[in-house]
């Protein structure tokens, strides 16, 4: 392959594995899951450019000695190894948890991600002192798409040959099509207390606790902890499966979010709910999705702890993690379409 063609290749798919990785986020149904067999397939084909980009960087290297752009390629070149390396960890034994300097212990495919993203920068920087200039047919054409679906091909072999190989105590048994391995099954407030990014876990009473149903519903109210239980002892058994890297399933009880909708009436013309958290964390569902939801009070026979939640947080089956809203004050009806919001929480 000409330089021009590996550094062509290189570009296209790490966009390919940017938009795909922060896709993989979004995807909580397992019909979704050739999105992590791209990824997976994208991640080793980059690896198998590694060879070729290798040599053109030594070059590269020898004629421009130490610059401001061969430092700043170095440290994308890092934040790149580091990238993949992590990323492959994560698919093939996916250990548990690493610890990372002053932030506390992580899984790998939480470092996967931070290490991916702080490579954004750099390589922005890379792209425009060192645009490959790409020609048409390094784009388009049957020499373009073969080249490609070769890389992914090989991709996909590498990988089928490490499923086999692979080692039993990172196997595939105890982990999902997201790659999330299984923690705390069954062991109600027993599974680990995590955030999206920072929210505080804040401290909440009872007795001073409300949640609020308001927006285009015919009675609006503001319910107690007692009024919440009293409406129902549902129990559904459902997963939690974190972007962090694990699940856990559970039995989660409380009120169906289907039952307060009733209790409310929804008007005519709205077409989804948020749920929002007494710390501002929102999520948006559609109205046709309200059947699948549940509002908890209680995770096996305990009562959510503060940090899972307490006293109501959503149960979102089909959902990421992030969806899972802990904390709920306030169920908000409205006429917004319900992919209306950020695809990912911002909080
Ligand atoms: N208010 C609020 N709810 C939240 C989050 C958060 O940061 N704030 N994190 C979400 C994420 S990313 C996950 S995986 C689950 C974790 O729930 P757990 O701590 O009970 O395991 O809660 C979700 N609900
Ligand atoms: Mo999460």
């Amino acid at each position: 392959m000409s330089s021009r063609a590996v550094n062509v290749a290189i570009l296209l798919l790490l966009v390919f594995e940017l938009a795909s990785g922060v896709g993989s986020f979004l995807v909580g149904e397992s019909d979704g899951r050739w999105l992590f067999w791209l990824h997976r397939a994208g991640g080793i084909a980059l690896v198998v450019l590694l060879i070729w980009k290798a040599s053109i960087a030594k070059r590269s290297y020898r004629r421009r000695g130490v610059t401001v752009g061969t430092a700043l390629s170095a440290l994308g070149g890092i934040l790149f190894l580091g990238s993949l390396v992590t990323g492959m960890l994560w698919a093939s034994v996916g250990l548990p948890r690493v610890p990372v300097p002053v932030l506390g212990s992580w899984t790998v495919l939480s470092l996967h991600v931070a290490l991916s993203l702080l490579l954004i920068p750099p390589f922005l920087v890379h792209l425009g002192l060192r645009w490959p200039q790409p020609r048409r047919a390094d784009l388009v054409g049957r020499r373009a798409a073969l080249r490609m679906l070769g890389l992914l091909a090989v991709g996909f072999a590498v990988w089928g040959a490490q499923e086999v190989l692979a080692v039993p105590s990172g196997g595939a048994a105890s982990r999902r099509f997201t790659g999330s391995r299984e923690e705390g099954s069954f062991s109600g407030n027993g599974h680990p207390v995590t955030d999206w990014l920072s929210d505080p876990i804040p401290r909440i009473e009872h007795d001073r606790w409300q949640l609020r149903v308001h927006g285009e519903v015919e009675r609006e109210s503001t319910l107690s902890y007692e009024e919440v239980l009293a409406l129902g002892d549902t129990v559904r058994e459902a997963t939690l499966d974190c972007t962090g890297g694990w699940y856990t399933i559970q039995r989660w009880g409380g009120a169906p979010v289907d039952a307060l909708l009733e209790e409310a009436g929804v008007k005519g013309g709205a077409r989804s709910l948020l749920l929002r958290s007494s710390t501002g964390y929102a999520r948006r569902f559609s109205l046709e999705e309200a059947g699948d939801l549940l509002l908890a009070t209680h995770v096996g026979d305990e009562a959510l702890s503060a940090g899972h939640g307490f006293p109501l947080r959503l149960v979102a089956p089909g959902h990421r993690g992030h969806s899972w809203v802990k904390w709920v004050a306030e169920l908000e009806v409205s006429r917004e379409p319900g992919w209306f919001e950020p695809p990912l929480p911002l909080q």
